[in-house]
């Protein structure tokens, strides 16, 4: 067969980049980047090149699989899909037969495109709960902006600021593709930067202003930096006027937040903050980038999240251009989250109300996002509020990407039914019944519409999958078909049809399109006469949340594991810890099996100020014991003279190559997932107590 060239989106990671992908003999050959793509503008990482390393890894999971030799045995044999799609079918009947459909859960980890089709097929079947780490990752962002100004804060135009302010956020390792040539634009026109980080990034290094916070103490320093901009009247008087709801309120609700407290609670000296502060109001336009992961792992989530958008508002940057823009997919209702196909929006309302989650945290009601992974396990655990008695997980390793990793395992083993997508074998589908292998990115045709602002891409599929690897949307519809459930889409072909239905195109047609662009509109609020918020201005005291027993004003929590909140831990454990930087070789736990990834950080590496360690006795690059109330882990020590002597950094997925890696190397054996959000349901995995040991000491 000749060679071709096949433009499509790489699914690896988030930033979506563009690529080209040379095919020979049917198979990937080559990949580059695609150099008219508008974000990654030819821009590829390492994860993005070894993508056929990836395809065609001796491991790569390639047959249905059945577990043999009981729960524990670890052991598969392999199965004709007829069997296999059996099986799960004839599992999950029979636990909704026995228990009711909401006793069958979806799962799927850090979106990796298929909620639309996972929701669409719990609506048909009856389940309101489709889980997802949004609490830890996003979700709060959304939920926070969206309950002030009715949108969501995704979107800084980097490029056009005059200040980039990135909050918990290192692009550099997390968002290259879709973030950085923006961002390097904005610094190469004169941006200021500032950085919110404990620890100094690249980025950081760069930056006019580095804010070397206390981890989890970001809601005290945005309160701050609020009160400093209304003290200094350096706020935009015509947008708060006009625009704004509860100024006075706030002004006085922040009062308290003086540059000298805040520093005591943050550990950043007050000049420092005041600095920042009258640079990001003194620099129009600004933008501000909320770390993903950064901003969303905290018991205080909401309250940060919501303090971002206030702090955009008041100053003059929301839906402007150089400032947050207003963006939402042209897909629209038929976005990867959008409301067509959402099990909970699409349910009769009994069972809607059934979401998991819903009784907790009750604004999940009127904003919806997935169900928090820590409100399916006391359903497995204890039938609390019901029983979950299966699970299907899809590109989701929950025994290492979630919170108090144990836990997971416990909840996981105990379940009737788990079946599980992934292209390998982790310690998560090692619980599993019955494993499915789904065709990889480069094999399946897509549409790419999440944090795309205003675009909506086309990714065809370059190659056919191996023989017996099957697209997602193909497994659901055949799962469907089995289960004789009416309504589900036919073909893959229909399913992608659907979604661009609002575009008015067909797959086919969208497939030589490539790309479907909308203008971006600044200042919307003044075409719609006003916000999509109760009061139809920013809510910059929310007295509408009240009736949810949500505070009106954004406040600060001390995490809940802290030198200040738990002195009485201090003495066996006496240093701060945050987890999970992004590494830019790995995405959270894949690729470790990667050999040309793998070499690049081969071990987990824990972060620690040289002077702590010579207290532990402890030398660079020693492998050490890093404990928490928890549980423990090894980790190498690698010493970094500008983190704060009190605190240390683990990342988080390894697990691999080491028996038992999930116990031993994995650091959400140490994390906590008891104190979350009251409102989002987030979990404080970046602020936690430690102690780190040399190993030998026990
Ligand atoms: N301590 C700590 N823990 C964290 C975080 C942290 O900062 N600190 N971050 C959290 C965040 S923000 C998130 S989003 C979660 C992420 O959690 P997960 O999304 O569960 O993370 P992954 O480790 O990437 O696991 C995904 C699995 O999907 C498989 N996979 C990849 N592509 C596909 C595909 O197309 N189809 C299928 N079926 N499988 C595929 C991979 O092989 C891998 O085994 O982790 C969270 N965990
Ligand atoms: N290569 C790669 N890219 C990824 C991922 C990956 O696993 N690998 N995961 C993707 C996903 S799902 C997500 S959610 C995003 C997350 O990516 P980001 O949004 O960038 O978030 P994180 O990397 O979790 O944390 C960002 C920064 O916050 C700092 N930080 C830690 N604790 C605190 C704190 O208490 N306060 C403040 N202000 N800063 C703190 C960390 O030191 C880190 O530099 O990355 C995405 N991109
Ligand atoms: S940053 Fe790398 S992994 Fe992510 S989409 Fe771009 S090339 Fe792929
Ligand atoms: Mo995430």
């Amino acid at each position: 067969m000749a060679g071709k060239r096949v433009r499509t989106i790489c699914f690896e990671c988030h930033s979506r980049c563009g690529v080209l992908l040379d095919v020979e003999n049917g198979k990937v050959a080559g990949i580059r980047g695609d150099k008219s793509h508008p974000h990654s503008r030819g821009y590829i990482c390492p994860k993005g090149k070894a993508c056929m390393e990836i395809m065609y890894h001796p491991d790569r999971i390639l047959k249905p699989l059945m577990k043999v030799g009981g729960k524990d045995s670890g052991r598969f044999e392999e199965a004709s899909w007829e069997a296999a799609l059996d099986a799960v079918a004839e599992n999950l009947l029979a636990v909704k037969d026995k228990y009711g459909p909401e006793a069958v859960v979806f799962g799927s980890g850090t979106t990796r495109g298929m909620a639309p089709y996972l929701n669409r097929f719990l609506a048909l079947f009856g389940s309101p709960t489709f889980m997802a780490p949004s609490n830890m990752s996003g979700g709060p962002i959304v939920m926070g902006s969206a309950a002030t100004c009715g949108f969501t804060l995704v979107d800084p135009d980097y490029a056009n600021s005059r200040c980039i302010l990135l909050w918990a956020h290192n692009p550099e390792a997390s968002w290259p593709g879709l973030y950085m040539n923006d961002i390097n634009d904005g610094l190469k026109n004169g941006a200021v930067l500032i950085v919110v980080d404990p620890r100094q990034t690249r980025l950081a290094k760069k930056a006019d202003h580095w804010l070397r916070i206390r981890p989890g103490t970001d809601t005290a320093l945005i309160l701050c930096v609020i009160n400093t901009v209304i003290q200094k009247g350096l706020y935009d008087k015509d947008f708060v006027e006009n625009w704004c709801a509860g100024f006075d309120e706030l002004a006085e609700h922040v009062s308290g937040f003086t540059p000298e407290k805040t520093s005591s609670i943050t550990w950043i000296p007050a000049k420092e903050i005041e600095a920042a502060a009258e640079a990001f109001a003194q620099s129009p336009p600004a933008s501000i980038g909320p770390g993903m992961g950064g901003v969303c792992q905290h018991n205080d989530a909401f309250d940060l999240c919501r303090a971002l958008t206030i702090l955009s508002a008041i100053t003059g940057n929301l839906a402007v251009p150089g400032g947050n823009l207003q963006c939402s997919p042209p897909t629209r209702k038929r976005s990867c989250y959008g409301s067509d196909y959402d099990a909970f929006s699409n349910l009769p309302e009994a069972q809607a109300n059934k979401k998991l989650g819903l009784d907790r945290f009750p604004l999940f009601r009127f904003i919806p996002i997935p169900t928090p992974p820590q409100a399916v396990w006391p359903a497995i655990e204890s039938g609390d509020p019901y029983p979950v008695r299966a699970l299907g997980l899809f590109a989701n390793n929950s025994v290492c990407a979630y919170p108090n990793s144990q836990r997971v395992y416990n909840a996981l083993r105990s379940l009737d039914f788990l079946f599980c997508v992934d292209y390998f074998h982790t310690p998560t589908t090692a619980l599993a019944d019955v494993i499915l292998p789904p065709a990889h990115w480069a094999e399946r045709d897509d549409i790419e519409d999440l944090l795309m602002k205003n675009h909506v891409m086309a990714q065809p599929a370059a190659v056919d999958p191996l023989p017996e690897c099957r697209d997602e949307k193909q497994i659901l519809i055949d799962l469907a078909g089995k289960m004789g459930m009416e309504g589900y889409w036919r073909s893959v072909g229909e399913v992608l049809d659907d979604r661009l239905a609002p575009l008015g195109v067909t797959w086919r047609e969208f497939k030589e399109m490539e790309r479907y662009s909308t203008p971006v509109v600044h200042r919307l609020y003044e075409r719609k006469g006003g916000f999509r918020t109760p009061s139809g201005k920013v809510e910059l005291c929310a007295e509408y949340l009240k009736g949810l027993g949500i505070p009106s004003l954004p406040e600060f929590r001390e995490p809940a594991e802290s030198p200040a909140s738990r002195p009485d831990l201090l003495e066996e454990y006496p240093l701060i810890l945050t987890t999970g930087g992004r590494l830019l070789v790995y995405y959270h736990s894949s690729h470790r099996n990667i050999a040309s990834l793998k070499k690049r950080a081969p071990d987990p590496e824990l972060q620690i100020h040289p002077e702590t360690a010579a207290t532990l006795e402890i030398q660079n690059g020693e492998w050490v014991k890093l404990s928490s109330p928890r549980g423990a882990v090894r980790i190498k020590a690698v010493f970094d003279e500008n983190i704060h002597p009190q605190v240390v950094h683990a990342p988080h997925g390894f697990w691999y190559g080491v028996e038992e890696g999930w116990k031993r190397l994995n650091i959400n054996m140490l994390t906590d997932d008891e104190n979350m959000c009251p409102v989002t349901g987030s979990v404080p995995i970046k602020s936690l107590l430690c102690r780190v040991e040399k190993e030998s000491r026990h």
